[in-house]
């Protein structure tokens, strides 16, 4: 049987990637929701719709377990969802525990996509682990929509993190939480502006936690993408390698 990614976009190969990595006898069903990106301004109610469209897409490919690579869904439908259906459904976890108790005498700084910063489960797990204060939370909307058009090096770019980031005070900063998947691009940009933060993310966490929930098998790895609902075949697949050999690069990248 096969594991099922998703995100709304691009975002969710961070987790393939990891993915595919620490589990190299499985075998991928990789969904990009293009047709629906950017979930992040999209209500509560239409992203609880399209998750279950794509859930039940990947239990009709034969998934038997299925990640929502994407902290914005996660945020809006994973409870929902894991009561209507009966297999593991993971979601993402930002690392932001993760981040207090490696690198807490100094702030942290979380990033996610405004649905995700305002959303009772960030709310609620900020409250849990940082008893200090230590936790500051920023939106950072238009990141998604630069790497949906893979944008990721430009002056545009820089200029944007520069000025949404402006009210902080990088030097009281030990750590920044990418809280988006579609944030890992961007790592060479975080570690431009704030070279001596730690960044973290969710993904290592989280194909953890889908290795606890499933029966490993020993097949021929292989990824089947779809762009909501449409297979990804020949040159579609080359803009998917490009994604995939960024993360590469970005992988090491503020450790
Ligand atoms: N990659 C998604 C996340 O992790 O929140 C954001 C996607 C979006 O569409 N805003």
């Amino acid at each position: 049987m096969k594991i099922g990614i998703f995100d709304s976009g691009i975002g969710g190969l961070s987790v393939l990637y990891e993915a595919m990595h620490l589990l190299p006898h499985e075998q991928f069903i990789y969904y990009a929701d293009e047709k629906h990106v950017p979930y992040g301004e999209k209500t509560k109610e239409e992203i609880i719709g399209y998750v279950d469209e794509i859930i039940q897409f990947m239990i009709e490919r034969d998934c038997k377990a299925i990640v929502i690579a994407c902290n914005t869904a996660t945020s809006a439908a994973v409870s929902i969802m894991r009561k209507k259906y009966h297999i593991p459904i993971i979601g993402m976890e930002p690392a932001v525990k993760k981040a207090v108790d490696l690198y807490g005498k100094q702030k942290v700084l979380v990033c996610a996509t405004p649905i995700t910063v305002k959303g009772k489960k960030m709310l609620d797990l900020v409250e849990r682990v940082d008893k200090d204060h230590l936790v500051d939370l920023v939106a950072l909307p238009k990141l998604v929509r630069f790497a949906e058009r893979l944008e990721f090096e430009s002056e545009d770019v820089l200029a944007y993190l520069k000025e949404a980031l402006s009210c902080f005070d990088f030097e009281e900063y030990g750590s920044l939480v990418l809280g988006c998947t579609h944030f890992n691009y961007f790592k060479d940009s975080f570690h431009k502006l704030l070279p001596q933060v730690h960044l973290l993310d969710g993904n290592l966490g989280t194909i953890n936690y889908l290795i606890k929930n499933i029966e490993l098998e020993d097949l021929e790895s292989s990824v089947e993408y779809y762009y909501s609902g449409q297979r990804v075949l020949g040159k579609e697949l080359q803009r998917i390698e490009c994604y995939l050999k960024r993360l590469e690069k970005m992988k090491d990248i503020g450790k």
